[in-house]
């Protein structure tokens, strides 16, 4: 078993060395994580890179791991059951396939859940945002786009949520915003 590292201070090790012998992931952790990124899948882990460069530049404590709700039901069980009371304020799911994931999440915690849909079978995650999208009223789960532009946002919309409360953040987030209509004012077309 290895020690957990600091997803938002360090390069993001890789995921196989937080694997425990029961391939229970230990994670990717900040000491006291405000957002957890949780995939069904390590091969999920390129997908959701994205979210957690993001909340890493915006300087938001986080952790990664890897459960499914199929999988490993119990420990996804113990970890979204005890997410509110270690901190966490906003969770992140992504997951290909039947991504039931996300939905299983919602339902054990009033936490808001943002989904991410992963291309990882022959419907190239359509499959996915159905199953994270269609979710039966009463449990909601909010669902962006497919792979890592969804990735991106769903991080962006934690930021969000969290600097509702957060007014260093909401800056933060403000010159993060700013800076990406810089790059399209000086984007440069070939002659
Ligand atoms: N998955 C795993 N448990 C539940 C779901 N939906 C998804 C993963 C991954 C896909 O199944 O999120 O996108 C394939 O996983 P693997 O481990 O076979 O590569």
């Amino acid at each position: 078993m290895r020690a957990a590292a600091n997803v938002c201070q360090t390069p993001v090790p890789d995921l196989a060395l937080v694997y425990s012998m029961d391939l229970r992931i230990i994670g990717l952790m900040s000491e006291h994580p405000l957002v957890g990124v949780v995939m069904g899948s390590k091969s999920d882990y390129d997908v959701l890179l994205p979210a957690i460069e993001i909340l890493r530049t915006l300087e938001i404590p986080c952790e990664a791991r890897v459960l499914s709700a199929h999988r490993t039901p119990d420990q996804l069980f113990e970890y979204v059951g005890t997410a509110r009371a270690r901190g966490l304020r906003v969770l992140i799911a992504g997951a290909g396939g039947a991504a039931h994931l996300a939905g299983v999440m919602a339902a054990k915690t009033l936490l808001p859940v943002l989904a991410v849909p992963i291309a990882a079978t022959s419907l190239n995650g359509l499959d996915s945002l159905l199953s994270m999208v269609q979710m039966p009223k009463g449990i909601p789960v909010g669902t962006l786009a497919i792979g890592k532009p969804g990735a991106a946002n769903a991080a962006l919309f934690a930021a969000e949520i969290l600097a509702l409360t957060d007014e260093a953040l909401y800056e933060r987030l403000a010159a993060w915003r700013a800076a990406r209509a810089q790059e399209v004012l000086e984007s440069k077309l070939p002659d």
